[in-house]
C-alpha cells in the first residue's frame, strides 16, 4: 500500500521510492600502455643469482627463470615480464637494488610494448 502510493506519487511528481533513474554511460575505457622489463647480460652476474631474482621478483616457475636466464646468457638481452607503468618502474627498482646489495653489475630496464 505505502510503495503503491509512491508509485502513484512518483507518476505526478518523478522518481521516488522503489523507482530508479536509469542513466547510460556509454562505456568508455582506456587500456593501459605495457611496458616490457628487460634484463641485460654482463660477464659478472651468477647465473644463479639471475635465475633466484626471475623467481623471486617475476614470479617465474624454476623451469621459466633458467630458460630466461640463458636466453639472456646467449643474446644479450632478454623479456622478464610486461607489466602495467608503475609494476614495471618496481621491478625494475627491486632488480637493480638487488644487484646493488649483492654488489652484482647486473643492469634493467624497461621499454614501452
Ligand atoms: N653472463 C653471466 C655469466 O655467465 C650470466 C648472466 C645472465 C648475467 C643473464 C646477467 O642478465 C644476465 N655469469
Amino acid at each position: 500500500m505505502l510503495l503503491a502510493m509512491a508509485e502513484k506519487q512518483d507518476n505526478q511528481q518523478g522518481p521516488g521510492i522503489g523507482v530508479g533513474v536509469v542513466t547510460k554511460t556509454s562505456p568508455k575505457t582506456k587500456r593501459p600502455s605495457l611496458y616490457k622489463v628487460i634484463l641485460l647480460n654482463d660477464d659478472y652476474t651468477p647465473q644463479e643469482f639471475v635465475v633466484w631474482l626471475l623467481q623471486v621478483v617475476f614470479k617465474k616457475p624454476p623451469e621459466e627463470a633458467i630458460r630466461i636466464m640463458l636466453h639472456v646468457h646467449q643474446t644479450g638481452v632478454g623479456v622478464c615480464g610486461v607489466y602495467t607503468y608503475e609494476v614495471a618502474e618496481t621491478k625494475v627498482a627491486q632488480v637493480m637494488e638487488l644487484s646493488r646489495r649483492n654488489q652484482h653489475p647486473l643492469q634493467c630496464t624497461m621499454e614501452r610494448e
